[in-house]
């Protein structure tokens, strides 16, 4: 073996039991009582853990008007790491106008040699041309992006439902998994054209710009074309109790539907976007954050299994003339960019306000961390501890209590919107592949030291679905409408 970790508590999605865990090029080769080799690294009084997957961030990626976000692939997947993570799964953004494979070729392009922990990216579809739907995307499939995302919202990057269907179509007949943002376009483009008028443009505006039915009738839209379809959809940062109640209640009929929420949702308020002067656009994200009641209802959701997967949404733009104020100082909440960083205090706020305040397990931690995105986005050899995995492992100190501060983000932010929260139970030490890329806290990977990882087929045993009559040519009087 090359490397031994001793004493140990290894914790799985499954179980927590003490054991030494040994690796050997990058694999973990044996779990036992007691393991020896000349490498060890001591974790007596801590955590084995299966490194974190982060499943929704965006780097080194241009919005549709042509904002980039701060981090690139070096500092992201850095801040990613020093969070804990092993392994992400950023978006590669198609722009109308733009080919799939091109668009992947230059992702591909920025990722490379960049990033210090493992990869793969979610694919957003944005132009389905016939070509795209009919060569690339099953292309991309068969290169290992077995996740396209959709919008249903902003202009430049929305499809109609005729797209969506067509979308989830082709990745229903690939085994693929569609993501969507699912908030109604018309109703926020309503609201904010009055509020704009009106002269209510300072950030907190943002959030009533984004009312809680857009998201709720979008995300009953998406659900009701999935299932229409009897296509697999995951529900990305759902913001609302009744959205929660829509995702649950599909999973609860055997519907292939998912969740995904967000640290924001869970600790941050509209009374954050409220804040002095701009200072609320640091807290501006799509869809908004909202208030304590929600908070509490999306907490139930996450511990009673409506939620799949607990994504950053790092979304970076500096609170500068390079990403929030580009418009400048006074600019219109509908002028700033949406989005906030998150991705080194993802885990560790699950982990202070969930597994030590008592709101999760530890096994529901892992589950949420790491090990519910390796099946979803399939990622077989990775999200558990076990003979033959990866070793990409994080050792957790449980005890120890840190403030969040911008400085130990190692992101290329300027802020945090976590800026002086005191967490307890923080990452110590990374693995990726059995090589140490975080230590003592400390960076010890090279750039480029991670690799693009090819996906799997999602798993979505245990969702039998079932899709509508009319598509059924025993029904439809013999019509073959789609595969
Ligand atoms: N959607 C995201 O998924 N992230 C940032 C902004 C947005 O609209
Ligand atoms: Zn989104
Ligand atoms: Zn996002």
């Amino acid at each position: 073996m090359d490397l031994v970790i001793k004493g140990g508590t290894v914790a799985t999605a499954a179980d927590s039991f003490r054991a030494d865990v040994g690796i050997s090029d990058g694999r973990i080769v044996a779990i036992a009582e007691s393991l020896d080799a000349s490498d060890v690294i001591d974790a007596s009084g801590k955590l084995v853990l299966p490194g974190g997957i982060e499943a929704h961030c965006h780097i080194a990626q241009e919005s549709a008007t042509g904002g980039m976000t701060a981090d690139d692939y070096r500092s992201g997947s850095i801040s990613a790491a020093f969070g804990g993570n092993s392994c992400f799964i950023p978006f590669a953004a198609q722009h109308r106008g733009m080919g799939v494979t091109e668009t992947l070729d230059l992702y591909d392009s920025r990722a490379t040699g960049q990033s210090v922990i493992d990869w793969s990216y979610h694919l957003i579809v944005a132009d389905p041309t016939e070509k795209a739907l009919n060569e690339e995307l099953p292309a991309a499939f068969a290169r290992g992006i077995t996740s396209f995302k959709v919008f249903m919202t902003y202009d430049l990057m929305k499809i109609d439902d005729g797209q969506f269907l067509d979308i989830l179509t082709v990745a229903r007949a690939n085994g693929a998994l569609t993501m969507v943002h699912a908030e109604n376009s018309g109703i926020i483009r309503w609201i904010s054209d009055r509020l704009v008028k009106a002269g209510h443009t300072a950030p907190r505006y943002h959030a009533v710009s984004h009312p809680a039915a857009a998201e709720i009738e979008a995300i009953n839209r998406a659900i009701t074309l999935a299932r229409f379809l009897d296509a697999a959809l995951m529900i990305v940062h759902v913001s609302t109790p009744e959205g929660a109640d829509l995702v649950a209640k599909a999973r609860l009929e055997g519907a292939k539907i998912f969740g995904e929420t967000c640290p924001q949702y869970l600790f941050l308020t509209r009374n954050d976007l409220d804040r002095p002067g701009m200072e609320g656009a640091k807290f501006m994200c799509s869809p908004p954050v909202r208030d304590a009641a929600t908070q509490d209802a999306l907490w139930r959701h996450l511990q009673g299994g409506t939620f799949s997967v607990f994504s950053s949404d790092h979304a970076p733009y500096r609170f500068d003339e390079t990403g929030k104020l580009a418009n400048g100082p006074q600019a219109s909440f509908k002028q700033i960019a949406n989005g906030m960083p998150g991705l080194a205090v993802r885990l560790p706020l699950l982990f202070s306000e969930g597994v030590r305040k008592g709101r999760i397990t530890l096994q529901q931690f892992v589950a949420l961390a790491s090990t519910n995105a390796a099946r979803l986005y399939g990622l077989p050899r990775k999200g558990s501890i076990a003979v033959g995995m990866d070793a990409d492992i994080t050792i957790w100190d449980p005890d120890e209590t840190r403030t969040v501060r911008v400085e130990d983000q190692h992101d290329a932010m300027d802020y945090s919107p976590f800026e002086g929260r005191e967490l307890t139970g923080w990452p110590v030490t990374v693995l990726s592949r059995g090589r140490r890329i975080i230590d003592g806290g400390r960076l010890i990977a090279e750039s480029g030291a991670g690799r693009f990882v090819a996906r799997e087929r999602p798993d979505f045993t245990g969702y039998p679905g079932g899709r509508a009559a009319e598509l059924d040519p025993a029904f439809n009087f013999g019509a073959e409408i789609a595969p």
